[in-house]
């Protein structure tokens, strides 16, 4: 997949400006700051492709961005950030929930999580609503560069763990670092599974 042709699409802010719900789309969301839009630079290669900023909650669009004719990479805002006021969070909040209920060319998920953090509860309601729609998801443990090697091997084993016990071959994850390039390749195969995918997915179950 040539990902370095990838180009800006549109920012959305309601449904009625999403891109045709045709072809392949692949979407990052977690929480504000996580490294969501670092994340999709660094699987692209292109630095400046989407923003990246050092207050929480910036993004507060959908951002589309084209691969090709057929596949897209998504921008989704990020969740739980406490200084937003609540309305505003209320509203990205239902965008959000409408975009991964209603957007039929959605393959797959992948969960961007500082792996300082861990999961959140949020996160888990993420993935618990990924099996409920029986939508593949990966979570991403970003800022990997952040922890000693031992650290992050740890927090990797901790969050496998925790997505035991969940359907086999539908979760995933993997350490990440978009300052170091760490696992871009892994996030690659992990994601041309998804693009191959076969056909439109399934009419949402929620
Ligand atoms: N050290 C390190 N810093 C990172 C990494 N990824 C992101 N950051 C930093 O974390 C901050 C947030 O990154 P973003 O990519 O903007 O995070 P986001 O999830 O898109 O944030 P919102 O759009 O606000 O939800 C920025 O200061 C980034 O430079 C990483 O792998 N390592
Ligand atoms: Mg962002």
């Amino acid at each position: 997949m040539r990902y370095q042709q990838t180009e800006f699409l549109l920012s959305a802010s309601d449904f009625s400006h999403f891109p045709p719900d045709t072809g392949a789309e692949v979407a990052f969301v977690g929480r504000s700051n996580a490294g969501k839009s670092s994340a999709i630079n660094a699987l692209t290669g292109r630095r400046a492709l989407a923003r990246i900023s050092k207050t929480p909650g910036r993004t507060q669009q959908i951002n589309f961005f084209r691969i090709d004719e057929a596949r897209r990479l998504v921008d989704l805002p990020g969740y739980g950030y406490a200084k937003v006021a609540r309305a505003v969070r209320a509203r990205w909040e239902r965008l959000i929930e409408r975009y991964l209920q209603q957007r039929r060319s959605l393959r797959g998920l992948v969960v961007v999580v500082d792996c300082r953090r861990g999961l959140t509860a949020l996160d888990e309601m993420l993935l618990d609503w990924c099996q409920a729609a029986d939508l593949p998801a990966h979570v991403l443990l970003t800022k990997a560069d952040k922890l000693a090697r031992g650290a992050a091997g740890a927090v990797l084993a901790r969050v496998r763990r925790q997505l035991e016990g969940r359907k086999d071959g539908q979760f995933s994850a993997q350490l990440f670092s978009a300052t170091k390039k760490q696992g871009v390749e892994d996030l690659q195969a992990r994601l041309a599974g998804w693009y191959l995918g076969d056909g439109q997915k399934k009419a949402p179950v929620i």
